[in-house]
């Protein structure tokens, strides 16, 4: 079981990434994404695919053309799931490779 984040270490982590959107239902994050053309957006997804994988940590997206919709939230966190730190461990992560 992964620690979830509660409300203030929520607002402090959110503070530092402005372009995602918080999913209250969910208790999850969110951000889309729009790139030149398909391969680019492949190329983005890739690089977070491999990163995910050696984070053990793995996103939900959905991909169309150039565009990318990336949701975070962890499964084994509180009780339904919900964010942890590695949510916003990766979703920093993520920023980097723009
Ligand atoms: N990815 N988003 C997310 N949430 C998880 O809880 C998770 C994961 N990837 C792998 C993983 N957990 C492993 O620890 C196993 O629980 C599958």
């Amino acid at each position: 079981m992964v620690a979830q984040l509660n409300q203030s270490e929520r607002e402090a982590a959110l503070a530092q990434l402005p372009d995602w959107e918080y999913d209250e239902k969910r208790d999850a994050i969110s951000r889309s994404f729009r790139f030149a053309d398909f391969t680019q957006a492949y190329a983005f997804m890739s690089r977070v695919a491999l990163h995910a994988e050696k984070a053990d940590h793995h996103p939900e997206w959905f991909n169309v053309y150039n565009r990318v919709d990336i949701t975070l939230t962890t499964h084994d966190a509180g009780e339904n799931g919900g964010l942890s730190q590695r949510d916003i461990d990766l979703a920093t992560t993520i920023e980097t490779f723009l």
